[in-house]
């Protein structure tokens, strides 16, 4: 089964919107196999945004991303990457749907509440920064059965 790896960031965590967005992925009938509160590393931050390092914002996202506790998360279940996506919303909360995380909390985009995985090859290399392989449980959700 697909795996994605999903972060409360900062400013979410800081808000109280942690319990709210963990209810939406298991509302949607998607499967928790690790979480964990922490304090991103300073390098750790920057290999995972290592895509963004030549962008002008770049130093502000790892200033934000490392200044307080993420709840970083990976979820599993058919097509989670790509439907945690559309569950987000764009990546300005300006142009983000109501009804998705950013639509329905954020406001600018420096402070957009979650980050998600946006392919498979990504959620795999983010799953392997993040989490140790005895950190992800395998688990049979019997609920699957009605979800499946
Ligand atoms: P996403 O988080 O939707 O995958 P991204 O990978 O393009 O978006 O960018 C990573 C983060 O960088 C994004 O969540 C917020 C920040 N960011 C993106 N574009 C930005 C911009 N133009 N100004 C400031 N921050 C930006
Ligand atoms: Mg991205």
């Amino acid at each position: 089964m697909e795996k994605t790896f999903l972060m409360v960031k900062p400013d979410g965590v800081q808000r109280g919107l942690i319990g709210e967005i963990v209810s939406r992925f298991e509302n949607k009938g998607f499967q928790l196999v690790g979480a964990k509160l922490m304090v991103i590393p300073r390098s750790v931050a920057e290999q995972h945004y290592g895509e963004h390092q030549d962008k002008p914002f770049f130093g502000e996202l790892v200033d934000f991303i490392t200044s307080g506790p993420v709840f970083a998360m990976v979820w599993e279940g058919e097509d989670v990457i790509a439907t945690a996506r559309q569950m987000m919303g764009k990546t300005k909360p300006a142009e983000a749907t109501p009804g998705t995380i950013r639509g329905d909390y954020g406001v600018t985009v420096g402070k957009n509440i979650i980050h998600g995985s946006d392919s498979p090859t990504s959620a795999k290399r983010e799953i392997a920064l993040f989490f140790d392989e005895k950190e992800i449980a395998s688990w049979e959700k019997l609920l699957n059965r009605w979800v499946y």
